[in-house]
């Protein structure tokens, strides 16, 4: 099983700039905690980050055959394109949408998310941690999905 791993604007800068809103860990260390424990559930995991709308949706477009499933923190994005909601209701790919911070508990423009009703669910508010749920929450979603109608639980 493959999940991809998409992040949006201004992430890059993680762990080095607004440390007291975002936390202190980089992106690479976020991803790092993401890689270790999808080795752990035999995931296998790629990372794609870019300041770029039209990046973004070049990124989702290949997910098409090639990912079974992605998480999704299309930063500033996730209120305002829909480029990106289009990119991702194309591929058809089951995604989790992340946010480090809790976006409800913000400002109001971040309460709405052009993406939110087309993700498997949403995991917001948990820092770092929220990349590592939603890698564990999608993984056992995908993991039912595979064992179809039947009830079955495979692990
Ligand atoms: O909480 C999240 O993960 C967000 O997606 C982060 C976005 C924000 O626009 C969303 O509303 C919620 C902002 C990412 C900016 O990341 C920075 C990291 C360090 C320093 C400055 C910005």
């Amino acid at each position: 099983m493959h999940i991809a791993v998409i992040d949006g604007p201004n992430l890059n800068l993680l762990g080095v700039r607004e440390p007291e809103r975002y936390g202190t860990a980089t992106l690479a260390q976020v991803h790092a905690a993401v890689k270790t424990r999808a080795a752990a559930l035999g995931v296998e995991v790629s990372f794609f980050q870019s300041n770029h709308e039209g990046a973004l949706v070049d990124a989702i477009q290949a997910l098409r055959g090639a990912a079974d499933g992605a998480l999704v923190n299309a930063a500033a994005y996730t209120h305002t394109s829909l480029a990106v909601r289009d990119a991702l209701l194309a591929v058809q790919v089951p995604f989790v949408e992340v946010h480090l911070t809790n976006v409800h508990a913000r400002d109001e423009v971040r309460r709405r998310s052009l993406l939110a009703d087309l993700a498997v669910g949403v995991v917001a508010g948990f820092g770092a941690d929220s990349y590592v749920l939603a890698l564990e929450a999608l993984t056992g979603w995908l993991r039912r999905a595979a064992g179809g109608a039947s009830g079955v639980v495979r692990v």
